[in-house]
């Protein structure tokens, strides 16, 4: 399988902590591909017409997107106990993905308005207001984020709040929500989460 791919992106980020933590990263070949909003990819888009990554081709030829149906593929291809199948450990986890996942699309929204040459000051109070916000929230569940075993909404809580670090270091998030920051510390233990750190190149 060819995965569209960059050492950047907290999306290409998700994926690549599932095949870690299942152990599928042998069979990923990774194709460094390169998608900005502003510049549509052509090479890309003959995959994905969106000109996103992550984009998986599969060996026959079907590609997949986005990060949250990869993930989910990757899950079903390998030990399935990233994904709850079923009841409250099921809804759980969506919805820490659904956290995860809007978080990311402010802050890259944010980032983007933030480089034009005027940004829109209410945009970006929005975007900080609805970060903070989030922040807040996943404080308030520290505790069941413990409590539950690791699966897709650890995965995407922790690839946004790594992006924070990477790209939003000046907002301080720490000392917004100490008790997230030290479960966030606890996570780079793991090897998957670890070896996965954004990078520039
Ligand atoms: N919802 C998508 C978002 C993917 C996404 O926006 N990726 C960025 C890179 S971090 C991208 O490809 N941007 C190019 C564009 O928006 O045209 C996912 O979860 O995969």
């Amino acid at each position: 399988m060819q995965l569209h791919w960059s050492p950047k992106s907290p999306y290409v980020r998700k994926v690549m902590v599932c095949a870690h933590e299942l152990q599928l990263l042998p069979q990923l070949q990774l194709v460094r591909s390169v998608a900005a909003m502003l510049k549509p990819n052509a090479e890309l888009m003959q995959v994905n017409p969106l000109s996103k990554i992550p984009t998986l081709v599969l060996d026959d030829g079907r590609t997949l997107f986005d990060s949250a149906v990869i993930c989910e593929y990757l899950d079903a291809l390998g030990s399935g106990t990233l994904f709850p199948k079923e009841g409250d450990a099921r809804w759980a986890a969506l919805r820490w993905h659904a956290l995860g996942d809007g978080l990311l699309d402010a802050l890259i929204l944010w980032r983007n308005e933030r480089e034009r040459a005027q940004p829109l000051a209410a945009l970006i109070e929005a975007f900080d207001l609805k970060t903070r916000a989030t922040l807040q929230v996943l404080e308030s569940e520290v505790a069941a984020l413990q409590q539950t075993p690791f699966g897709i909404g650890h995965v995407t809580v922790v690839c946004a709040l790594g992006y924070i670090d990477y790209r939003f270091d000046t907002l301080g998030w720490r000392a917004l929500a100490p008790q997230l920051a030290q479960w966030f510390a606890q996570m780079q233990q793991r090897p998957s989460i670890a070896a996965t750190e954004p990078v520039n190149g």
